[in-house]
């Protein structure tokens, strides 16, 4: 198991990990009434250690706050400042950062009344490629699920929200279990949606194609790719396509804080494009890399990277 940070931030405090303990009355440890975000620390290339967009994350950590009806009891500067403080408390400049927020220890039953308490904490841990060191080299091999990304009036899609990841994890053990690296899963219409932890991308003709913002996370890892690619001058499309538009497409990866940028070798069996990273996806893997550990900082990259240093 990869390295974790011995020390945590629980409520205000950084505590050693054996110090921070919930109890077994925790709602949100029944309901999966939390909310949580995904960031990574990268080495910088120019020294030291930096967050990238933490802003952003912290933006989303509020708005799922906000849809489950949450008040965060610190202000989003706080919580930032928690993740680097964490990072630094464990002595990572390189590692992945997890903000949870998660109701307590108040009343059971799905309804919570009128006395929630909000729980606030920052991990920590090293993680290296999300779906093997083979994905990111030869690219993933996919399966179209038999589960559903659900219809956004059966979950808050536009949340990251603790327990709508049992879909998720459910359909990505059923395509780990017959030999897949990863699932995708198709919207309640049929359409292509995105990953169990990633949004997906394809390119065909040189024009790239992600699929819209109506059932899927608004991923920060998506964003980075549209903005960039523009900027490079592609055309970059949020439309909805079918499998075997995908089936047929002549590069496809995906997308994610976890799993960064992962080419896709084959989707059901079937290879796509020539079978290993394609040119742009290439390009793409190879010049996020840049970005996040800051050798590629462009105007629009406005506060992507917060130095983790003691303040
Ligand atoms: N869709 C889903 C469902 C998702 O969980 C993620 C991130 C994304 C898209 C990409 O979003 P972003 O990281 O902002 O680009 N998944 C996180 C959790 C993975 C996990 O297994 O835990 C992550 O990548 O941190």
């Amino acid at each position: 198991m990869a390295a974790r940070g011995s020390k945590v931030w629980l409520n205000g405090k950084i505590l050693p990990v054996e110090e921070a303990k919930i109890s077994l009355y925790t709602h949100g440890l029944h309901y999966g009434t939390g909310a949580f975000e995904g960031i990574r620390a990268y080495k910088q290339t120019a020294g030291g250690g930096a967050i990238f967009r933490l802003e952003d994350h912290i933006i989303r950590l509020f708005e799922s706050a906000k849809i489950m009806g949450f008040t965060i009891p610190f202000t989003p500067e706080q919580i930032m400042k928690a993740c680097v403080d964490t990072c630094i408390a464990n002595g990572y400049e390189e590692c992945y950062v997890r903000p949870l927020v998660f109701m307590g220890d108040s009343a059971l039953g799905v309804y919570v009344g009128d006395n929630p308490v909000l729980e606030v904490a920052v991990l920590v841990w090293e993680w290296g490629s999300y779906l093997g060191d083979r994905g990111i080299r030869e690219g993933a091999r996919l399966k179209i699920s038999t589960y559903n990304r659900p219809h956004p009036n059966s979950i808050m899609t536009k949340g990251k929200i603790t327990g709508q990841y049992v879909t998720g994890a459910l359909a990505k053990k059923e395509a780990k279990s017959q030999g897949f690296d990863e699932a995708l899963l198709l919207d309640t219409e049929g359409y292509l949606a995105e990953g169990s932890g990633e949004n997906l991308f394809m390119i065909r003709d040189g024009v790239v194609k992600t699929t819209p913002l109506t059932t899927i996370l608004n991923g920060i890892t998506r964003r980075t790719v549209i903005e960039y690619f523009r900027h490079l001058g592609y055309a970059v499309v949020g439309d909805r396509f079918t499998r075997d538009e995908l089936y047929c497409a002549d590069e496809a990866f995906l997308t994610g804080t976890a799993a960064e940028i992962t080419p896709i070798q084959s989707v059901d069996g079937r290879i796509i494009g020539a079978g290993k990273p394609g040119p742009l996806s290439q390009k793409i893997q190879q010049d996020y890399q840049k970005i996040v550990r800051g050798e590629i900082k462009l105007d629009f990259m406005k506060n992507w990277w917060t130095p983790v240093k003691p303040s």
